[in-house]
């Protein structure tokens, strides 16, 4: 076909489908790429740390405590995390089996955690320590192979632009009843700009805010396409408790698994087809909070990595590192733990995707290939049925040691037997190995 008749015939197809449908967004070859390496990673590190973390009372400090601005601007000059050591965090997220960071750049405190030009407002100008710590992860993760992404909030309670204000950071803040909310989106492009400009390449922009002011034009747009062209690799993910809105690269979950409302504050969020990705505290916190010792167990950990797996979806753990710049010792200890079993199952998990059953009570499953991984998470007895899987089994192991697993497959489905000594108190493997 010449090239202008093709030219003629998009014309059409322009004009019959309305140039709404032109605009749909398509990811790029870059970001398909990037999205199929995000779901084989599966699990990654949350690190929320800020100029809240001084107070030791989590990231929403400002807005619980009806912090003013004026006050809590003296915060930054406390900020002098001497014993911040970018290897080491790295270092620690890889052991735990981890393949990338989320960091948060600016909070809904508005501070940002990096050297940003087009506001004072950040760690480069503000606090004694001085260093951009952002850039200084930034290249320690490019070293060491793991990949990087930014937290950053739209919602933003110093701002005076942010404006009308949405249902949290009010009065108290001491802001001018007016303001400009573009004025305050250019801002917001503006450092989004640095961030994927500065910092090599970034894995993704990991949004949260906008339940403040649900229905405001965020212009997620202009954002969302600025960001695609800086950087068309870069995965864009919202916390905004609803479907996926077009431009977005995966679909997360706060602190439920896919399609369960357990907070309660996410009610209209539906699974879309996106790669999926929830986010939960090691304790409850998610900024550095002294008096929150409610630890999860390496158990419980664990069981929720395997069963963000068998739900498709990755599992980003958060830990709230001191301001000194120290990740808690019992916070490292539990990754430490974590780690170890990883290495042992990491097949099980990595480069896996959710299924062929969905999850039930006693556990989820993995596949591969023609590989699929039974995560007995929680079953009593030598025997467990299931439901039929579409293709013959040809064998059963017990992932860890490859022992054979008896097994049945009869109209009532396929049961196997596991013998008690071979079960885990965590997680019993059995690796399934399906016809072709
Ligand atoms: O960064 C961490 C939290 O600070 C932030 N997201 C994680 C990753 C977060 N802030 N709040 N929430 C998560 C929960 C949201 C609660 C909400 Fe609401 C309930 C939003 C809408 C209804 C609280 C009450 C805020 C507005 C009304």
């Amino acid at each position: 076909m010449k090239k202008h008749s093709i030219t003629i015939i998009l014309l059409f197809i322009c004009l019959v489908s309305g140039w709404s449908q032109v605009t749909k967004y398509v990811p790029t070859p870059e970001n398909e790429k990037a999205r199929a390496w995000f779901q084989d990673a599966r699990f990654g590190l949350f690190i929320h740390w800020g100029v809240y973390s001084i107070l030791g009372d989590g990231e929403w400090v400002m807005n619980n405590q009806q912090i003013p601005i004026k006050t809590y601007e003296k915060l930054p000059a406390f900020f002098n995390p001497t014993e911040f050591n970018a290897a080491e965090w790295v270092q620690m997220a890889k052991d735990a089996g981890m393949k990338y960071i989320t960091i948060t750049s600016k909070h809904h405190d508005g501070f940002a955690m990096f050297d940003s030009k087009v506001s004072d407002y950040n760690i480069v100008k503000k606090t004694p320590h001085g260093k951009d710590v952002l850039k200084m992860l930034a290249d320690e993760c490019k070293k060491q192979g793991i990949k990087l992404f930014f937290y950053h909030s739209q919602l933003d309670w110093h701002n005076p632009d942010y404006y009308p204000r949405g249902n949290t950071g009010g009065d108290y803040t001491g802001r001018p009843d007016k303001g400009d909310m573009n004025k305050y989106l250019d801002y917001m492009d503006a450092q989004l700009t640095e961030l994927l400009t500065n910092y090599g390449d970034v894995a993704g922009i990991w949004f949260d805010g906008m339940w403040d002011k649900k229905d405001a034009e965020w212009r997620l747009d202009k954002t969302y396409s600025l960001i695609h062209k800086l950087q068309p690799a870069a995965l864009i993910g919202s916390n905004h408790h609803r479907p996926p809105y077009e431009g977005e690269d995966f679909q997360m979950f706060e602190k439920d698994l896919p399609g369960h409302n357990t907070t309660g504050f996410a009610p209209e969020q539906k699974i879309g087809d996106l790669p999926k990705e929830i986010c939960e505290t090691i304790n409850h916190s998610w900024g550095f909070n002294l008096q929150d010792a409610r630890n999860k167990s390496a158990k419980e950990l664990i069981q929720y990595l395997v069963k963000a797996a068998g739900y498709d979806a990755n599992f980003l753990l958060n830990v709230g590192p001191m301001p000194n710049g120290k990740i808690q010792p019992e916070h490292i200890a539990l990754l430490k733990q974590m780690g170890e079993w990883k290495r042992l199952y990491d097949e099980t998990i990595s480069g896996t995707r959710g299924g062929p059953l969905s999850a039930r009570d006693w556990g989820v499953m993995t596949q591969k290939g023609n590989k699929v991984y039974v995560h007995i998470l929680n079953w009593k007895d030598e025997t467990l049925t299931l439901p039929k899987l579409g293709k013959k089994v040809v064998s059963a192991k017990i992932f860890l040691d490859k022992t054979p697993v008896k097994f049945l497959e009869n109209d009532f489905g396929l049961s196997l037997k596991i013998p008690k000594d071979k079960m885990n108190d965590i997680d019993t493997v059995i690796e399934l190995e399906l016809k072709n």
